[in-house]
């Protein structure tokens, strides 16, 4: 089976080209692929459909509201939230495909148990992103950063973790919206594919997306107006008060889930912005995790023709620290997030 480009996207849809397809695909155009990495994939996909599943009966059964625990962050867990988490966590680590983990749940690196077969892969995720929303019914998502092991370091090892945002193997986050989406990247290019529930799989829905060159909305929680410093604000009012190439205003659009507001705008074009909160001492550097958040959402959108900086630097040219460190994050259309940059960095 081949696909080619005469394969409009409606069509490879109707001709139900699944996901598994699409990474076999893909596999066998490289030489050197082993198949482990369609195999992890896969695992994941599995997860995500439990994740899915579960997401969908939120309001029938006892799932909403929190655990009453409070994670790694310091933010109330959602019941959701913990399941999505084990889920994860109990496929991946029976993978064999893995050596570790880290979830934005757990404070530290999660191993891969003795007794469990293990792989050349690390991941790191974020189980349930924006599950503030899940009492509200609104979208939620996964993400997901996928790196090789690094060969002198034993599994455990945090600097396994600690790397550049461009050394992913591979990222990708699942929209739990109205539908259920898988958009990932391993590098060539950004593919969605949606969850066709009557048939249970994941069918090639967005082929090769691309983000216009400058967009049309800007996301971002403007209550935290005070918080932000000059050149922030400078910013948002730029985004206010300009207009877009086709003459009218930008729109405004934030959801409070990063993964939905991110899906938005890499479709429709825009800006997704979450700055340093320089007057709030407990988010000086903004909420955003960059192993599990803004690396894995700034490849695809490099992929896809886009950007995301700090304000300084592009994100995938920052070196974690720590596992849980947090990135100011400007994340969308090229022009846009340039023109962020530049008035960030005006003196
Ligand atoms: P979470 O991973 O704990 O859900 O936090 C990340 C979320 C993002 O999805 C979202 O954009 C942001 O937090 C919303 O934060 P705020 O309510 O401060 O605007
Ligand atoms: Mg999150």
């Amino acid at each position: 089976m081949q696909i080619t480009n005469s394969f409009a996207d409606n069509q490879s849809y109707r001709l139900g080209t699944t996901i598994t397809e699409h990474l076999l695909l893909c596999q066998d155009q490289c030489p050197d692929a082993s198949g482990q990495f369609t195999r992890l994939l896969s695992e994941l996909i599995i997860s995500a459909k439990l994740i899915s599943r579960e997401v969908n009966k939120a309001g029938l059964v006892d799932i909403l509201g929190g655990t009453g625990d409070i994670n790694v962050q310091g933010e109330k867990v959602q019941k959701l939230d913990d399941f999505a988490n084990q889920a994860i966590i109990w496929r991946m680590e029976r993978s064999g495909l893995l050596c570790a983990m880290s979830s934005e749940e757990n404070a530290d690196v999660i191993e891969v148990p003795d007794n469990m077969p293990k792989g050349g892969y690390v991941i790191a995720f974020d189980p349930l992103d924006g599950s503030s929303n899940v009492d509200a019914n609104a979208s939620i998502g996964t993400i997901f950063s996928i790196h090789r092991k690094l060969d002198k370091e034993g599994c455990g090892s945090m600097d396994n973790f600690l790397r550049y945002g461009y050394e992913q193997v591979a990222a990708g986050y699942f929209l739990y919206g109205s539908s259920t989406m898988l958009v990932y990247t391993a590098g060539k290019g950004v593919h969605g594919f949606t969850l066709d529930p009557s048939v249970g799989e994941f069918l090639l829905s967005h082929q090769n997306i691309t983000m216009p060159e400058r967009g049309k909305i800007y996301s971002i929680n403007e209550g935290y107006t005070e918080y932000w410093d000059e050149r922030t604000r400078a910013v948002v009012n730029y985004f206010k008060s300009s207009k877009n190439d086709r003459g009218k205003p930008y729109t405004a659009r934030y959801i409070g889930a990063m993964v939905a507001d991110f899906h938005r705008n890499l479709l429709y074009g825009g800006i997704y912005m979450y700055p340093a909160d320089s007057q709030d001492p407990h988010k000086p550097n903004g909420k955003l995790r960059l192993l599990c958040e803004a690396a894995p959402l700034a490849f695809i959108a490099e992929q896809a023709g886009g950007a995301a900086t700090d304000g300084t630097q592009r994100i995938l040219d920052i070196k974690a620290k720590e596992l849980h460190e947090r990135v100011p994050l400007y994340i969308g259309c090229k022009a846009d997030v340039e023109k962020a940059m530049e008035i960030l960095q005006e003196k």
